[in-house]
């Protein structure tokens, strides 16, 4: 411990804190921009200057290490003056439509412009000519709103290994984004929108599709069926100013059935259908010589990856479609048939945690007789949007239930899907189950939860040893992929999600800003638990033992890997 002065009064602080931190501790906020903790810490932005005594210039308080006896001023005249300065040339080169900002009432800009008092546009004049680029599927850049903080080229680079994004040019000409300004359709981008989530400002966001769902819900010839994701009930309530984490599975329903949608369905029954198909594709691997390690493929972002970085390893990806594409195969099949609609006038919406699925639902690979599986993907920003566009008083909403005529029962083992880990674990409890012909009682399978890094267990099942692990992020993910080119790895089955934390923290969910991030709150395990909440709260926790998903086997599919679910449930990857 050591002893400082912050703003004439004597403070204690820990030797490698920054002032930043130390300032935070003693109940100061010293506002920034560019720094996010884990992720920036640079200085660049000059927003969080303060006066240090002795020091001839303003120090960043993001990186100035504090000492014994320091002196600082957070909030001196010529403090108070350069931040705001800095934040006002920021503004100059801003495009300031505010109003029609998808960031509007949420952009970490407007907050600081609010809280330093700027007024008016002080260095008006020239802007730097903006780049629009919106021709990959699921993200938007545009140049014009960047505030060049780095956020985005940080996490791109170190959350996911990716590193596509860059600061290009100099001076007034500098630009973020993919080398030579090309477009992210053209580019290695995995479709993560992690950049998304980190960015405080409009300059990237989603592709939006509520406009096509809304012309779609009112088109009378339309059957318009929304599913969601897991992960998006432990986040949607953010958007109604619900404490981080909530769980508002019933709300959401209620509020889908409210904006008019002719079925509610629970992307988690398309996971019970998902770990059918998986389980028995691992089973029949190992049983029958194939290709292994296995590498899960619900993750979009992830099967980004891997076509881009290791075509030659696409035989370890599993050939299951994702649970909302499976979902979506069954409604335009199953239910179609079963309720006498022409499948071409069905339209399937999915919610998810992701932007990444908005490119999975395009793809060719994934036509189903020449259809699309699923017609939309909203985001779960998208969503909160279109709850409050349809003035839908959600936080006042009782709870209600899925439809439950086809495609409404689900496991807990479905829900946990949203969570790094989870699609292992329900993984497990049908693949011991099946393996050993018994109904064990193991559920909770602790290893492969959590956030720590690459998760792993070496299980025995009956005379069989199965190893597995479990990565979220590409920057996780890179080893076990060096090991299997390498010929040495030890795993069977190893679960992969593009994002970190898994869908919980996809790059659709909820923006937490930085003062949240910078707090050192876990948003990421705040919304894991209200998913394991969910899971114990099921009665039945195995997805074989889904009795909705036993019907559809024995009405429709057959057995789990038939032909006929092949051809519905299974894709193939493109190197
Ligand atoms: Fe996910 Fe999945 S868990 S990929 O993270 O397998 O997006 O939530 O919907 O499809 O079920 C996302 C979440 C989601 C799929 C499932
Ligand atoms: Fe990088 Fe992911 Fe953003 Fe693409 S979507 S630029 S891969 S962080």
């Amino acid at each position: 411990k050591i002893k400082m002065t912050i703003n004439n009064r004597e403070v204690e602080a820990y030797e490698g804190q920054t002032i930043l931190e130390a300032a935070k501790n003693n109940g100061i906020h010293i506002p920034t921009l560019c720094y996010l903790k884990d992720v920036t810490g640079t200085g660049a932005c000059r927003v969080c200057q303060v006066e240090v005594e002795g020091a001839r210039t303003l120090c960043a308080a993001c990186v100035y290490p504090v000492r014994e006896g320091l002196v600082v001023k957070t909030n001196s005249q010529r403090a108070l003056d350069a931040r705001r300065r800095v934040v006002e040339l920021i503004v100059s080169n801003h495009s300031k439509d505010c109003l029609s900002c998808i960031r509007n009432t949420n952009c970490e800009l407007q907050r600081l412009c609010q809280e330093l008092g700027v007024r008016e546009d002080a260095f008006a004049g020239e802007k730097n000519t903006p780049t629009f680029d919106e021709v990959s599927p699921g993200i938007v850049r545009n140049t014009s709103k960047c505030v060049l903080c780095g956020r985005c080229v940080e996490t791109c680079a170190k959350h996911q290994g990716i590193g596509i994004l860059g600061f290009m040019n100099r001076g007034f000409k500098t630009k973020v984004g993919p080398v030579y300004d090309k477009s992210l359709n053209d580019v290695n981008c995995i479709q993560c929108g992690q950049c998304i989530n980190v960015c405080p400002v409009g300059a990237l966001h989603e592709k939006e599709e509520v406009h096509d769902v809304i012309i779609a819900l009112n088109d009378p010839t339309k059957h318009v069926i929304v599913q969601t994701a897991p992960a998006v009930r432990a986040s949607l309530g953010e958007e109604f100013g619900m404490p981080i984490g909530t769980r508002v599975t019933g709300k959401m329903v209620h509020a889908l059935k409210l904006v008019g949608f002719d079925k509610v369905y629970d992307t988690n029954f398309g996971a019970d259908l998902t770990i059918m198909e998986e389980g028995y594709e691992f089973i029949s691997r190992v049983q029958n010589n194939g290709v292994l390690p296995m590498i899960t493929s619900c993750s979009p972002g992830w099967v980004n990856y891997i076509e881009h970085e290791y075509p030659e390893l696409l035989d370890h990806l599993s050939s299951c479609k994702s649970p909302h594409m499976m979902l979506g195969a069954m409604i335009k099949s199953y239910y179609a048939k079963t309720n006498n609609i022409d499948p071409k006038d069905i339209y399937v919406v999915s919610v998810m945690p992701c932007v990444a699925k908005k490119g999975e639902k395009e793809r060719e690979e994934n036509l189903t007789d020449g259809l699309k599986d699923v017609d939309a993907v909203l985001t779960t920003r998208e969503l909160g949007k279109l709850i409050k566009m349809f003035g839908i008083n959600f936080r006042d909403l009782k709870d209600e239930d899925f439809d439950q005529d086809m495609f409404g029962e689900y496991t807990g083992a479905g829900v946990i899907f949203g969570a790094s880990g989870g699609v292992m674990e329900a993984a497990l409890r049908t693949v011991c189950d099946v393996l050993t012909n018994e109904d064990l009682s193991t559920l909770d399978y602790h290893a492969v939860r959590g956030e720590e890094g690459v998760k792993e267990a070496s299980l025995k099942v009956g005379d069989l040893t199965v190893n597995v692990a479990v990565a979220h992020s590409m920057t996780l993910a890179k080893p076990l992929l060096e090991d299997i080119k390498n010929g040495t790895s030890k795993y069977h089955f190893i679960e992969i999600m593009g994002c970190p934390g898994g869908c919980v923290n996809g790059g659709g969910q909820s923006y937490i800003n930085a003062l949240t991030r910078n707090s050192g709150f876990d948003w990421k395990q705040a919304r894991a638990k209200a998913l394991y909440d969910e899971d114990l709260a099921q009665p039945v926790r195995k997805s074989h033992k889904n009795s909705q998903i036993q019907k559809l086997y024995a009405n429709f599919l057959g057995e789990p890997n038939s032909e006929k679910a092949h051809h519905l449930l299974h894709t193939h990857y493109s190197k």
